[in-house]
């Protein structure tokens, strides 16, 4: 395993040496920490091996032994079900034939005094281990180990939007770890580091390129940089981690000078094909291709008349025979649409151009869905195209690099705002047809489905730029496993990872991270309006902040009202791509939910909402409130003084002070916007500074 950055922060959660205090291990089980038995040994396999001594060693203080002899008393025992049940009879057919490819399970043989972890392929074996590992480290009993777990998504995939510069676009977090000045970093052991990271949450995919694949980047499917892209693949491949390339689909023309990229034309079928042979013999396990087309000025198949079925099958025909995959986004929409215009809207752009295409794509497609219709808002309603696609793969896509949530200078943690997009109901067959059941593919019987996320990581020795910003990696990794798990577990298992079992040092940081999405949505765009940021680099109050022009807002306030009449009645007529009830749900203001009412309507300030305040005393409230709940975090955060390392706390501290002053700052900006075009004065007569 080489060596690694030392600090606490670096190692985030899985600092075990940190935790040799706080883990209990009761006898007789404690001498099963002595060795380690291997039934087979793959390069997966190894990774877990290593893990385990590597957790044991920190946390007990000695390196136990790795053998292959099976008969060994007290030890833990690593292997395929296969292996095991066939070389040590622990594990019955039944057993065995609960597992999915990457599912593992866990025992305790009492009388060998053995604890089993046995996955279905080797990459349950790992998943199972680092399972195991987090188990230990919530001082759980070990003693009647017995459960199995498979995966609710085939792909588990974390989306970097790197630039070979060494930019990132919309990262928060330092630069990239995988490249500067346009070339492949030197450091393979934090790329290695990395991949462990993804690993313990159960990532099994990897698109190491930016969606906007500018010049330099087109060139990594070529011969000069496939070598270096193999290698990568490598490090991620011990850690069962799948590598796949944003590609350029103009790439014929930039590569090689032919005239077009017209997905039916032969000429540009044939050149994509040499391209995946060419991929494949140097990485065998390459995943595919993750394309943006027709979007934010990316080239693609409309230049040529033809649509997205047609560009991504090509694609598709490529890959094939090699069992790549394509991850088509739905990103797809006018950037430069004038938004006076009523006719038009952004929000409709996705489903109006995917849904017509519904069962045109190729086995081997998968279609991936931001999870609203605009753009990782801190409050957007779940997009309509989850469920409207019956006969085609869905990925969902979230953005765990906070662009319009703080950027990692605020606390937001969004696992309870995925949990909602999860959970959220469409009725695209029947009651109870949820997002998490539509995205693995279960709902329609669908061969592929998964959950991917852009990531927030960079070169910052904490790499996330914030070090509880941490929680929201590997959150999405534990989702993206078990979607079914609740924020609290979730949450629960990283802060004692991270931070150990001390009870007040748990209950404050979890009470943090479960408030702040709340909290930042207070102080920010009110009721699902979205935006109010500053165009370009979106961090910080603007009200009237429009991205593509200058004549757009994003919220249609006036002097009389707020919000974007999105009904069929009077509006864009964008409610009617739900199903029922959902659109009529959405369709009224009277039964729209409140924290989503100025997405959907234009109301007067003086409209009551479900809570009895009136939408301008709504926008005071939240806004005074959100400031001081970002005021209270820095009191109950000092609490911990002493009680966790001093550079951590100072770090966390610095960020908490800086978002407490920039919560003011929106408060003040929002609310004054709103009183001067309302005219109406706060009803509690609090100072709204005029600017
Ligand atoms: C990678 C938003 C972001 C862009 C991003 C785009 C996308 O528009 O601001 O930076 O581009 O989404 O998801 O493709």
């Amino acid at each position: 395993m080489g060596e690694r950055g030392s600090g606490r922060a670096y190692e985030a959660w899985l600092s075990y040496s940190q935790r040799g205090g706080d883990v209990q291990i009761p006898n007789p089980y404690r001498q099963c920490f002595e060795h380690i038995v291997v039934a087979e040994e793959t390069d997966i396999v190894h990774s877990a091996v290593e893990e385990l001594k590597h957790a044991i060693s920190g946390i007990l203080g000695h390196m136990p032994t790795v053998t292959s002899v099976l008969d060994t008393p007290c030890a833990i025992v690593l292997g395929t079900t296969e292996s095991l049940s066939k070389l040590g009879g622990w594990i019955q057919d039944e057993e065995a034939g609960k597992l999915t490819d990457e599912g593992y399970l866990m025992k305790t043989v009492e009388t060998e005094g053995k604890l089993i972890i046995a996955g279905r392929s080797d990459r349950g074996v790992l998943y199972g281990t680092f399972h195991f590992i987090r188990r230990l480290c919530m001082n759980e009993d070990l003693s009647r180990l017995n459960m199995v777990e498979n995966p609710a998504n085939e792909l588990r995939m974390i989306n970097q939007w790197d630039n070979m510069d060494g930019s990132i676009e919309r990262g928060y977090a330092g630069r990239s770890i995988f490249y500067d000045q346009n070339r492949f970093t030197a450091d393979e052991q934090r790329i290695r580091d990395y991949a462990r990271l993804l690993a313990s949450t159960s990532i099994n995919a990897i698109a190491i390129n930016n969606v906007n694949v500018h010049e330099r980047e087109t060139k990594l499917i070529t011969a000069e940089d496939l070598p270096d892209v193999a290698r990568l693949a490598g490090i991620f491949r011990d850690y069962g981690i799948r590598l796949f390339l944003s590609i350029n689909f103009a790439s014929p023309i930039q590569l090689d000078g032919i005239d077009t990229a017209d997905p039916l034309d032969p000429r540009v079928r044939e050149w994509w094909k040499r391209r995946a042979a060419e991929i494949y013999a140097h990485i065998p396990d390459f995943g595919g291709f993750l394309v943006k087309a027709d979007s934010e000025h990316r080239p693609g198949p409309f230049t040529y008349g033809r649509d997205h079925a047609d560009g991504a099958n090509m694609l598709a025909e490529a890959l094939e025979p090699y069992g790549g995959l394509v991850i088509w986004r739905c990103f797809v929409y006018n950037c430069m649409q004038d938004w006076r215009d009523r006719s038009t809207d952004r929000a409709k752009a996705a489903f109006d151009h995917f849904q017509p295409l519904d069962g045109r794509f190729h086995s081997n497609v998968m279609l991936q869905v931001k999870n609203g219709p605009m753009d990782f808002q801190v409050r957007e309603p779940v997009s309509p195209l989850f469920g409207a696609l019956k006969k085609t793969n869905e990925v969902l896509e979230l953005q765990i690099t906070q662009e319009y949530t703080g950027q990692q200078r605020h606390l937001c943690y969004l696992i309870p705002q995925w949990k909602e997009v999860l959970a959220f109901d469409t009725y695209a067959r029947w009651k109870g047809s949820t997002v998490d059941q539509i995205v693995s593919g279960k709902l329609f019987g669908r061969p592929h489905g998964g959950i991917a996320a852009v990531s927030n990581i960079g070169n910052d020795e904490n790499w996330t730029g914030h070090l509880l910003a941490q929680a929201n990696l590997f959150g999405f990794g534990r989702l993206a496993w078990d979607p079914r798990l609740s924020s609290e577990q979730i949450t629960d298992e990283w802060v004692r990872m991270t931070f150990g079992e001390d009870t007040e040092t748990r209950s404050i940081i979890s009470c943090l991270l479960l408030q702040s999405w709340r909290t930042y949505e207070d102080y920010t765009a009110p009721l699902g309006v979205g935006w109010m940021v500053n165009p370009d680099h979106h961090y910080g109050p603007n009200v009237d902040g429009y991205e593509y022009s200058r004549w757009g807002t994003y919220h249609f306030a006036d002097r009389d009202g707020i919000g974007v009449d999105r009904t069929v009645k009077t509006g864009t007529g964008y409610t009617a791509q739900y199903y029922e009830p959902n659109a009529s749900m959405y369709e009224s203001p009277e039964s729209c939910p409140d924290e989503l009412l100025l997405f959907f309507h234009h109301v007067p300030y003086t409209h009551p909402l479900k809570s009895g305040k009136t939408v301008i005393q709504h926008i005071y409230d939240t806004h005074f409130e959100g400031a001081e709940k970002a005021e209270q975090m820095i009191s109950e955060w000092t609490k911990l003084k002493g009680k966790i390392d001093h550079d951590r706390f100072e770090h966390v501290l610095k960020r908490l002070i800086e978002q407490a002053d920039h919560a003011k700052e929106w408060r003040d900006i929002i609310n004054a916007y709103f009183y001067r075009k309302s005219g109406i004065p706060d009803r509690k007569g609090r100072t709204i500074y005029s600017f």
